[in-house]
């Protein structure tokens, strides 16, 4: 049997499309893939917002190496469309926090990151080595990071607001490109024991991860305005950026 093309939904932007299929096709080549359980009633939303639909999917996996895997496409209202994937790593293991955000509205998209980004200190030069070893695309219009950004990201982060189809393409595959190393690294790490003091400041530097993504307002302001603030802190606190587990 022929697998089946993805079909685009209606209306979704052609970049959050492109997106959500490179992740969903670089998760599928991890080790011991499984999906993670979620409250049901937070793996797909539904509502109305001003009249306009709103919706968000979330998709969640495990795998060797990685405690969580997140994809989430959103619609909120005002013809924002999001697409948010955050790889988060089992500490055991010495690896980097993918991370990929893609801000859509009428206008087109306004913001577009994505990093491969330490647990301690640096990334290691062999990760580094990789992600160089594609020529950095000539991006327009380059984004400074808010202060919470500076604090967790890499020295590798891609920040832009991309200015046309080139820019776009060019976007999507550079994402690619850093899904194939972080894919690759996955594929290679060994666990270390819980006691050991690099597996320690890996926690904690996966703590501070989530404690700085936290302080991203604009990610608050539209949960709680197409929500409300209570659903918004849950959603964040217990599915975008939940503490890794305690370590045993
Ligand atoms: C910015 N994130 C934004 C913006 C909005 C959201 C509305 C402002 C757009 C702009 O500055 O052009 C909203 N993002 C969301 C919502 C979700 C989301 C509602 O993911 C989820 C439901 N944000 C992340 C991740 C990264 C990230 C994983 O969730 C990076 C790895 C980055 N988003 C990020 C950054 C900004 C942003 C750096 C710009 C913030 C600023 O300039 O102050």
């Amino acid at each position: 049997m022929q697998p089946k093309p993805l079909v685009q939904p209606p209306g979704q932007h052609p970049l959050v499309h492109a997106l959500a299929a490179s992740i969903r096709s670089a998760w599928a080549g991890l080790p011991g893939l499984e999906i993670l359980s979620c409250d049901e009633d937070l793996r797909f939303i539904q509502g109305q917002l001003d009249g306009e639909g709103l919706s968000i999917g979330n998709e969640l996996f495990r795998c060797v190496g990685l405690r969580k895997l997140h994809l989430e496409v959103a619609r909120l209202g005002n013809g924002l469309q999001i697409l948010h994937s955050v790889w988060f790593p089992d500490p055991h293991y010495d690896l980097p926090i993918f991370g990929a955000d893609i801000v859509a509205g009428p206008a087109g998209v306004s913001a577009a990151i994505v990093d491969l980004s330490p647990t301690s200190d640096a990334l290691p030069q062999e990760l580094l080595n990789r992600l160089e070893a594609k020529p950095w695309p000539p991006f327009r219009q380059v984004r400074d990071l808010p202060a919470w950004g500076s604090a967790i990201f890499s020295s590798k982060v891609c920040f832009i607001r991309p200015d046309g189809a080139e820019d776009e393409s060019a976007f999507q595959d550079l994402v690619s490109h850093y899904l194939q190393v972080m894919v690759t690294s996955v594929i290679e790490a060994t666990p270390e024991p819980s006691t050991a003091l690099t597996t320690v400041r890996r926690y904690e530097g996966q703590l501070n991860y989530c404690l700085q993504q936290k302080r991203n307002d604009k990610t608050r302001r539209v949960l709680e305005k197409a929500f409300d603030s209570a659903w918004a802190d849950r959603y964040i606190e217990m599915l975008l950026f939940d503490n890794p587990p305690e370590l045993q």
